[in-house]
């Protein structure tokens, strides 16, 4: 009797519970004018301890998750600064239950009758894991899935390897592709899986698979992924314990724990978001994604580090100092922005390309940058857009099921265009070499 009066209660308290740490809790936009004033805002995240979102660019409003007791504090700053703002969601814990609701019932209604994940939901690590096993085994001759190491939690960082020749020709090039870094940024995971699905299940095109070999990781930072669907949202760090400090606080920025540049502009505090770790690839998750670009550092000609959200295409080095082949990088890059471009829902804002540290700030040991330095020709960091429908309230890295297909669509066209790009330089190369 006591027994299921217990379960009744805690069944009661993991469904109402879910997302209250987040009641009251505002989403705000923030309009700047100025460089001075976009500093301003991004610093808040330091000053006032908020979530900034996406920083404020001039023409591009800012997005800040603000506290309950703390929207006092931060209106006050902002009024004081002349910094106009406007409230896009009140309560977001509304958000995140509509945000459930959505993809919850999508998720029912929808049958899994072809062999690829539906578009239409954000699946769990369980359900992905499981799926890059069952692709393997279908597809024998193209897949091959490999384990790139343990989570801290213990969670195996699966990966594809797509290659109609085994990964042998060494005259190919190498395309590799990660998400869910930032495990709280859902969109990326429609952008991998639609990828996979269009160089296994449904091939278009046959060229993008034979000329090229392709190395897919789907999610990169699986416990904070599981984290962000059964506990909190908005984590973005892995899950690692054992920093002590005076606080107590969990979890590394993976984006700010690879090898380059480490420390120099990133957070020591192991509170912050941005808090780089005890040392380089003091984290799992980071040395098995290193281990995967060095074992193929002469052949990746592409890397690309997708996250959410912005519509920007970010390339190194976040310090604003550019690789020897920065315009190149800069080509490559427009080409892949003006593609998705041509295909992207017509409201939403044009794709933004440049150097991380002039587009939006400087940081230091992100992966994209590590890959830039260790051999990619091309590195970049995709910011997609998240939601379909600002009228919904779903903002942000809230997932508007409606919008998953497209993301996953629009991506793969700038991805497409960007390794096509890529084959041809790395070709080119090749040919160089064997002349001399
Ligand atoms: O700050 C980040 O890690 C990325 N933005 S996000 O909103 N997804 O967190 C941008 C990373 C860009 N690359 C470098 N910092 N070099
Ligand atoms: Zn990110």
């Amino acid at each position: 009797m006591f027994k299921s009066i217990f379960i009744f209660c805690l069944s009661f308290y993991i469904v109402f519970a879910k997302h209250e740490e987040y009641d009251g809790y505002s989403l705000f936009g923030v309009d700047v004018d100025n460089v001075d004033q976009a500093q301003l805002v991004n610093g808040l995240e330091n000053r006032l301890g908020v979530d900034v979102w996406s920083h404020a660019l001039p023409g591009r409003p800012g997005q800040i998750l603000v506290p309950k007791d703390q929207k006092q504090q931060f209106q006050e700053t902002l009024d004081d600064a002349g910094i106009t703002y406007h409230v896009v969601v009140k309560n977001i814990k509304e958000s995140l239950e509509l945000e459930d609701n959505l993809l919850s019932s999508a998720a029912r209604s929808s049958n899994r009758s072809s062999i690829g994940l539906p578009f239409d939901s954000i699946h769990r690590y369980d359900v992905v894991d499981a799926y890059l096993v069952e692709l393997a085994q279908r597809f024998p001759n193209v897949v091959t899935v490999a384990s790139a190491g343990r989570s801290f939690e213990g969670r195996d960082i699966k990966y594809l390897k797509i290659s109609t020749s085994n990964f042998q020709d060494r005259s190919k090039p190498v395309v590799m592709m990660e998400s869910l870094l930032h495990c709280r940024e859902w969109i990326g995971l429609a952008a991998t899986l639609y990828a996979i699905e269009k160089l296994v299940i449904d091939v278009t095109e046959q060229d993008i698979v034979n000329d090229i070999d392709w190395i897919i990781i789907p999610i990169a930072n699986p416990d904070g992924y599981e984290f962000t669907h059964t506990s909190s949202r908005f984590w973005r760090k892995n899950r690692a314990t054992g920093y002590i400090t005076g606080n107590w606080c969990m979890g590394v920025d993976l984006n700010r724990n690879f090898d380059k540049n480490w420390g120099t502009a990133s957070s020591s505090s192991v509170c912050s978001d941005t808090f780089h770790g005890r040392a380089p690839f003091s984290e799992p998750e980071t040395a098995a994604i290193r281990d995967i670009i060095l074992e193929h550092r002469d052949r990746i000609e592409l890397f690309l580090d997708i996250h959410s959200f912005g519509s920007m295409i970010l390339y190194g080095f976040g310090n604003g100092v550019l690789p020897p082949n920065g315009l190149l990088i800069h080509v490559n890059g427009v080409l892949m922005a003006q593609t998705i471009d041509s295909v992207k829902l017509s409201w939403k804002p044009n794709y933004i390309v440049g150097n991380v540290a002039s587009v939006l700030y400087q940081a230091s040991g992100s992966a994209q940058d590590y890959a830039q330095d260790v051999g990619a020709t091309y590195s970049y960091t995709f910011e997609l857009p998240a939601y379909r429908n600002i009228q919904n309230s779903l903002n942000g890295f809230l997932v508007d099921p409606d919008f998953i297909e497209q993301a996953g669509f629009e991506t793969w066209e700038g991805i497409k265009a960007g390794a096509r790009y890529a084959a041809n330089t790395f070709r080119q190369r090749e040919m160089m070499r064997r002349q001399l």
